[in-house]
């Protein structure tokens, strides 16, 4: 009787260790958001187009309902939206670029209600000094962490992307799920958390703060989150440099517009892509061409010649989720072509490919 009531006991408290372990190793993202299973969905039949600030602005067209230069040369919207937070953390009204938070918020939510995904990334101003993200004159990433000289401004910072991120509601006023893709680009030397400013390690802890912070202490739930280095790897390992963990990561991304203007530079992109999707394969994550293009598109077959190439590679057309352009500023730089231009018939003809996808057939196709 003894034995057997030790035997029950034993066994019970096993029965709770294993289940306290597996509550504690599902990722806030494996359970509820579904933009995850949606791209599971489509892995294979297609990849996604998108468009920085798709439904904000395009050339000769600024927030008009229904606009889109996506939509202008292909007929249809894009299926994920790129937004940029840049700013928000100094409680500005517009974003670096002009665009305004609020008109931001409702597009976006517009985009969901289409069933689009967002993707949002951000290019802060520094607590230290107030510079932007391009400015590395000034070491910024030790002094924000935990335990340093500005962590309680950086935290204020924080909040105030939360308190977007907690506004992005339906009309139900539930919250919608989106992509959050901070600190991009941090192999490069051009931000001021780039890797001529901060090391790998100090990195790492400032993109786990940040997500940990947002999704532990603010409650942000729905909230996947894309890691993106540029092109400045040449192995796995390179690019996991500054990977800051499983737990925080859900999308291995990569940002590349330089190889593309190297000669035969596709076939450069397709190579560091094979790198990034045996990552995800390996970790069982999404991979992404989380930024690319030719600015102005100065190669009139740029979108079949090059990014169609690339897309077309077998491997990258059986795991790559989404490929996206950057913004369409007349003033600066746009990276689709409109109307009229001579790229227009190119980029509507890659699109066109039935494993390229636009909204309407990402919506017939995810579940
Ligand atoms: C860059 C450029 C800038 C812009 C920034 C954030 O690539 O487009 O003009 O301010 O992205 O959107």
């Amino acid at each position: 009787m003894k034995n057997s009531n030790n035997i029950i006991c034993i066994l019970t408290t096993l029965l709770v260790i294993i289940s306290c372990t597996s509550v504690s190793k599902k990722e806030p993202s494996e359970t509820m958001n579904p933009i995850l299973s949606q791209l599971q969905s489509i892995k294979g039949k297609g990849i996604l187009f998108g468009h920085q600030d798709d439904l904000a602005y395009g050339i000769n067209w600024k927030y008009i309902d229904g606009e889109s230069d996506v939509k202008r040369v292909a007929g249809d919207y894009p299926a994920l939206f790129g937004w940029e937070l840049g700013g928000i953390e100094l409680g500005h009204e517009v974003n670096l670029d002009s665009v305004p938070f609020d008109e931001m918020r409702r597009l976006a939510v517009k985009a969901h209600e289409m069933g689009g995904i967002n993707t949002f990334s951000w290019h802060p101003y520094s607590v230290i000094k107030g510079v932007s993200s391009w400015n590395t004159e000034t070491v910024v990433v030790k002094h924000i962490l935990p335990g340093g000289s500005h962590h309680q401004q950086f935290i204020a910072h924080l909040d105030k992307v939360a308190d977007f991120f907690l506004n992005l509601k339906n009309v139900d006023g539930e919250n919608i799920p989106f992509i959050f893709r901070p600190w991009h680009e941090m192999d490069g030397t051009w931000f001021w958390w780039g890797s001529n400013v901060c090391t790998s390690e100090e990195f790492k802890k400032l993109f786990r703060f940040s997500v940990e912070y947002l999704r532990k202490e603010k409650g942000i739930e729905n909230m996947l989150v894309a890691y993106s280095p540029d092109r400045n790897f040449n192995s796995e390992k390179e690019y996991l440099t500054w990977y800051p963990g499983d737990e925080i990561v859900d999308i291995i991304g990569l940002d590349n517009y330089h190889d593309f203007k190297l000669k035969d530079g596709y076939k450069e992109v397709i190579r560091k892509l094979h790198i990034v999707i045996d990552v995800a394969k390996e970790k069982n994550k999404i991979s992404a061409l989380t930024e690319t293009g030719l600015e102005n598109v100065t190669d009139p077959t740029w979108f079949s010649s090059q990014l169609g190439k690339v897309l077309s590679d077998s491997i990258i057309s059986n795991e790559l989720s989404y490929a996206m352009v950057w913004r369409n500023d007349p003033k600066v730089h746009f990276f689709f072509p409109y109307p009229g231009h001579p790229a227009e018939k190119d980029a509507k003809k890659f699109l066109d490919r039935s494993d390229i996808l636009l909204l309407n057939e990402f919506n017939q196709l995810k579940n």
